[in-house]
């Protein structure tokens, strides 16, 4: 028999042209009001510094030192060329052991600059890279790990480092879904050699598109601001190679401004998961992702694990859903080892991740954004209740 559901949609429905209920995306971008930002743009039209390390961009470096708890942090146009750089200044060589769970953005980074992903699998309690599965995978051409905060969930930093010191590897986390998130009382961005953010405007912090790397040291942030500056030293010396990863004053004056509401839009997705938690949790079929105790998230996912024990496929839920104009995503599947590209490497073979491979063939990401109002959220809910047992 079916769960009882929450009907909340009484009264008329408006009419639409195209399909009676209005759609519900995975994200919608957080804007703040315009009227904020206009002044901004007063003075870009003022000044007419446009990019270039300009006042704005110099602003917000400075702010979100505070944000990340780390003095060292470099601005980037968006979040692949942040782990770009990272891996650019880091100056990696042979093989980089990683995660097949992850958006595509980061096993290309590794495979633009030249360097081998050796994929390893990941913990059945939050999909993050397995420690004890980095360590086996060690071999003598390893220069790091690229690690990913997936869901902004911490890894398992303290064994990570542990393990790098022991085989004197670089640690870059791909921190693109983790801005604003602590662990154990500190920012999670400041674990590590190197941390990739993105302010994409499907982000918990959006500039539109954007980005920054938080380094460990004043050589790392300097090697970084290299990276994404064509290697520029100055006017005469460019030294090394280097892209560019320039980050405009339009995004940055943006993100001050953006800044300003975070720990709003924080509550705001908070209140969301909640809801989802107290509806969802406990449905047959269906695992959620334990929130830990001793961390501060973003609530930026709102992913849901559908089990053979639901009466239907995670694809046929998804369909469901769309049929309802409900748009979920599958974050994260593909599973990058099975891509064209990699999926010829030893460390890709078919099971040899098995429980990245089940995550990624149950994974749905429910939409969360701050304004997904209540009777969206519970429409989603009770469309995912119907089907349950
Ligand atoms: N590392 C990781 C672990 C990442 O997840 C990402 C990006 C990166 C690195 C690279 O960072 P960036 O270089 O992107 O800064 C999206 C995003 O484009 C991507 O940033 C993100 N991860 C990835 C997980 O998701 P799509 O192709 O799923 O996005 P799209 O365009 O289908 O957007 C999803 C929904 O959001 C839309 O259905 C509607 C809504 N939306 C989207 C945009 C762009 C809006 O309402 N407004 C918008 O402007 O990849």
């Amino acid at each position: 028999m079916n769960k009882p559901f929450v009907r909340h949609l009484g009264g008329p429905i408006p009419h639409r042209e195209l399909h009676p209920l209005n759609p519900i995306y995975v994200t919608r971008p957080y804007l703040p009001p315009l009227e904020e930002f206009l002044p901004f743009l007063e003075k870009i039209w003022e000044t007419r510094v446009l990019t270039n390390n300009g006042p704005f961009h110099q602003e917000l470096e400075s702010q979100l030192t505070g944000v990340f708890d780390s003095q060292y942090v470099s601005l980037t146009s968006n979040g692949m060329l942040a782990l770009t750089a990272a891996i650019d200044a880091a100056k990696l060589t042979g093989e980089v052991i990683t995660t097949p769970y992850s958006f595509v953005a980061t096993t290309h980074a590794l495979a633009l600059q030249g360097l081998e992903p050796v994929f390893v699998d990941v913990r059945s309690h939050d999909l993050n890279i397995d420690p004890d599965a980095i360590e086996a995978a060690i071999t003598p051409r390893t220069s790091a790990i690229m690690a990913v905060h997936v869901y902004g969930n911490p890894c398992a930093v303290e064994a990570i480092e542990e393990i790098a010191k022991r085989h004197d590897l670089i640690i870059i986390y791909d921190a693109a879904h983790a801005f604003g998130v602590r662990y154990k009382g500190r920012s999670l961005l400041s674990y590590g050699d190197f941390a990739a953010l993105s302010f994409h405007a499907t982000k918990a912090f959006n500039t539109f598109e954007g980005g920054a790397v938080v380094s460990n040291s004043e050589d790392r942030k300097l090697a970084v601001n290299s990276a994404r500056n064509f290697g520029i030293a100055d006017e005469v010396n460019i030294p090394s190679l280097g892209t560019n990863a320039k980050m405009s004053e339009i995004n940055a004056a943006f993100g001050i401004v953006q800044l300003k509401h975070f720990e709003q839009v924080r509550r705001e997705r908070r209140a969301i998961d909640t809801l989802y938690r107290e509806m969802l949790g406990g449905v047959t079929g269906i695992d959620l992702i334990d929130i830990p105790e001793d961390v501060e998230p973003n609530y930026s996912y709102f992913p849901i694990l559908v089990n053979e024990h639901f009466p239907m496929s995670r694809d046929m839920l998804y369909g469901v859903l769309k049929e309802q104009n409900i748009f979920s995503r599958r974050y994260f599947f593909p599973l990058l080892s099975s891509l064209p590209m990699y999926e010829h490497l030893p460390s890709a073979a078919l099971g040899l991740l098995p429980i990245a491979e089940r995550a990624a063939r149950q994974v749905l990401s429910l939409p969360i954004y701050p304004d997904l109002s209540n009777e969206d959220q519970l429409r989603i809910c009770d469309a995912i209740l119907m089907h349950s047992r």
